[in-house]
């Protein structure tokens, strides 16, 4: 068994040059511009996200947002492993956006992210995606583009496996959201002048977490769009087996989340399979996934809690059995029990790394909350802006290589990275290499260090980043850059 896919990647993608070739603007051009040969039928997209200004009622405000299919979540897609991604994005906003697929392995250009992997794409434009599919699991979509995720540009992207080894009557996608009505700009502008800080150990950690600085103060929470004044609701049989694809896609809120009577098992972080795991609660930071089982244990209003870390309040939803109305307390969640962390985390699959020449790099991930400026490596991206005497812009990789990251937190905050384009191994957690857990997100706590390891497979230009939006906004990005290997 192989740690990565490059084979199935290579081989599925048409004009594999011109994809790892650098020079996003003609590539682009020469991409879009190929006649099809006679009598060959242009494939038609899956599915169409047009993305258009909407209204968001959520947390007792109401704004206008960029939503794709006029929905909060966006537009839901769907395919089944092996299948090829045909997706066309409609900009019907009088601004430009970005869409990234966020987990998947694809060709570089068709990453979704501006100045890096591809063009914007300009008010009244389109643009069209297709790359095979290689992965099964949770993902979604999100703009890459400014803040507009934050704002509601975002949607779940699941991809059904060829073959499932688990057994369950249906599944749910469980999405969770910070809203704030308030503007972008206007929130950096605050976050630039005041200093927010929580100067509490917060209940919702676990022991020995100490506390979680957050950033803004949301006006609420969303499970897929509702908020606590008519919470998500889920009818179910007694009995029943159910699998959540838990999916954070907060702008920058971690949740810890836990259903009342109900224990659940964790099979997949990322769409990646693990171990199974029993647990009451699991933490999920910005940009992560968790699929769990759980199964419907009698006649019941069970509670679905996704306590926010740093803010003491909670999302709220009910799972119940269809005899019964579905009650939920907003009372502050107790945890106790067993709580997931990432160092129960197994891959379910042990997967050798490929033997690759090493390629270490650190990453420092550092900040001022005061002056609220973020960096990784004391770069703020886009690229001119790095402190003086700070020299990698870019992290350079070569095609072949094993690539260690390791991540080291000298802020007081938390910060939920991610790498894309590739898989990664997170590295100190299991006794054996083969065992480590695979993700494409990760948190790394406040003066703490976590180390991945990937192999270099997929070249071109790769956003690596905190995904919490105002820290991204600000500049927390290094881009992994592929280049030559040295001879
Ligand atoms: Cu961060």
């Amino acid at each position: 068994m192989q740690f990565s896919r490059r084979s199935l990647i290579k081989a599925g993608v048409a004009g594999g040059a011109l994809l790892t070739a650098a020079s996003g603007k003609a590539a682009l051009a020469a991409q879009t511009s190929q006649p099809k040969p006679e009598g060959q039928a242009v494939p038609k997209p899956t599915f169409v996200l047009d993305v258009a200004e909407g209204t968001i009622n959520a947390a007792g405000v109401s704004f206008k947002g960029p939503l794709s299919g006029n929905t909060f979540p966006g537009t839901p897609l769907r395919f089944t492993e092996g299948d090829t991604f045909r997706v066309l994005v409609n900009n019907r906003l009088a601004e430009p956006t970005c869409i990234h697929w966020h987990g998947l392995l694809l060709p570089s250009l068709l990453d979704g992210v501006p100045e890096i992997a591809q063009l914007p794409i300009e008010p009244n434009t389109s643009q069209y995606y297709e790359f095979p599919l290689v992965q099964q699991g949770t993902y979604y979509y999100h703009s890459h583009f400014g803040v507009q995720e934050q704002y509601g540009l975002l949607g779940s992207l699941i991809i059904d496996a060829k073959e499932n080894p688990y057994s369950y009557d249906r599944e749910e996608v469980v999405m969770l959201n910070d809203i704030i009505a308030q503007d972008g700009a206007e929130v950096i502008k605050e976050l630039r002048t005041k200093e927010m800080r929580a100067d509490a150990p917060d209940p919702y950690l676990a022991k020995g977490q100490g506390r979680f600085d957050i950033d803004v103060h949301y006006d609420g929470y969303t499970i897929n769009g509702k908020s606590n004044d008519a919470p998500w609701t889920l009818k179910a049989k007694k009995g029943e087996r159910i699998r959540l694809r838990i999916i954070n896609g907060s702008g920058s809120s971690f949740f810890r989340i836990k259903i009342d009577g109900i224990p659940m098992t964790v099979i997949e972080s990322d769409g990646n399979r693990v171990e199974p795991i029993e647990a009451d609660d699991l933490m999920i930071g910005t940009s992560e996934r968790y699929d769990v089982l759980i199964e419907i244990p009698e006649s019941g209003s069970f509670g679905f809690h996704a306590a926010v870390l740093g803010d003491n309040r909670q999302a709220l939803g009910v799972i119940h059995s269809e005899d019964v109305k579905p009650e939920v307390s907003d009372a502050p969640v107790k945890f106790s029990g067993n709580s997931v962390s990432y160092r129960d985390l197994r891959a379910f699959e042990k997967r050798p790394f490929i033997q690759g020449a090493p390629r270490n790099h650190d990453v420092i991930l550092s900040g001022n909350m005061k002056a609220y400026e973020w960096m990784m490596n004391e770069h703020y991206w886009p690229e001119p802006f790095a402190l003086p005497g700070a020299t990698k812009t870019y992290l350079d990789v070569s095609e072949g290589e094993l690539v260690r990251l390791r991540m080291i937190n000298r802020s007081p905050m938390y910060h939920p990275m991610h790498l894309h384009g590739h898989t990664f191994k997170v590295m100190g957690l299991a006794d054996d290499e083969e065992s480590a857990p695979i993700k494409d997100s990760i948190w790394v706590a406040p003066r703490s260090t976590v180390e991945i390891a990937f192999y270099a497979d997929n070249p071109g230009m790769w956003a690596y980043h905190c995904h919490n939006i105002w820290h991204l906004a600000v500049g927390m990005m290094q881009p992994v850059r592929y280049v030559p290997p040295s001879v």
